[in-house]
């Protein structure tokens, strides 16, 4: 069964049962229209005047991994009450903020994604139980079935955490599909991809990482503004942007190469680290 969160019908034990059982919950309406087309408008403007600062992978895909550096118009979605309330009662009142980036995925002809079936934080399968934090992701656009989405392999973060990503086997994942406003609320320990599907229209999404402040920080990537490590909220939990400054850094995908130039911008050192990677 789709883990499909209806807040009216569910109370926290509730969801926090299937979250355990499989790993993800989808969660309509988490943005209304209006917030939708902000977004929307917001990523439009970013990619015209800072496309410097996106990283295309390929034709089909492209990120920037930094955008809350140059503007305060994505904060909403990290503070989000929908989805907060939910994750502040998955993950605790420890909650923090890690990452966030913009993801779009053009319509192209190749089969398969780039990044294939992985978990997140580590490829080092050894090292899966280390990763113990949850994404969230927003679909800006709507995603039908011959649309590119997220796919999840459910239970792969606990019941089925000795699946190795290399094994999946073709129907054992469900594709998230939802309109624009949909969230997807799921642990990085679950196996996940980017399903590409022929004849999709380009998909936009948000992608945002909490995990809690006893952690290191999972991600380096997203620099944290003094605008958002500055802000008194009674409303927010207070550890949420404590990571500004984190000193210890979890050894994985998230970590910047040490002997790069700090002078870099992220999306130079994403390049770098991309063309590394290829040249391996
Ligand atoms: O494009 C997608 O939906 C998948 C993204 C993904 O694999 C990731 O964020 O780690």
């Amino acid at each position: 069964m789709t883990p499909i969160f209806d807040a009216a019908l569910q109370s926290p034990p509730l969801f926090a049962r299937e979250f355990h059982e499989q790993g993800f919950l989808i969660v309509p309406n988490a943005l209304s229209a209006a917030q939708v087309s902000v977004f929307n408008r917001a990523v439009t403007d970013d990619l015209e005047n800072h496309g410097g600062e996106w990283v295309r992978f390929d034709e089909s895909f492209l990120e920037t991994p930094d955008v809350i550096s140059r503007t305060a118009d994505f904060d909403f979605a990290i503070e989000n009450p929908v989805t907060l309330a939910i994750l502040r009662s998955l993950i605790g009142e420890l909650i923090t903020f890690e990452e966030f980036e913009i993801l779009i995925r053009n319509p192209t002809g190749k089969a398969q994604d780039l990044k294939a079936w992985h978990r997140d934080a580590t490829r080092d399968y050894n090292r899966r139980m280390e990763i113990e934090y949850v994404s969230v992701v927003y679909y800006l656009t709507d995603v039908s079935e011959t649309d590119h989405c997220l796919s999840i392999v459910p239970g792969s973060h606990y019941r089925r955490v000795d699946l190795r990503p290399a094994d999946v086997a073709s129907g054992e994942e469900v594709d998230v599909l939802g309109s624009a406003g949909t969230a997807v609320i799921f642990h990085g320990r679950c196996i996940h991809a980017g399903k590409l599907k022929a004849g999709s229209r380009q998909r936009r999404t948000l992608h945002i990482y909490y995990a809690r402040a006893d952690q290191p920080r999972y991600s380096e990537w997203t620099a944290i503004p003094p605008r958002l490590y500055q802000k008194a909220d009674p409303a927010l939990p207070p550890l949420l942007y404590s990571k500004w400054n984190a000193s210890v850094v979890f050894e994985g995908v998230g970590k910047k190469p040490r002997n790069l130039p700090p002078s870099m911008s992220i999306a130079e050192m994403i390049r770098e680290v991309q063309r590394r990677a290829n040249a391996r």
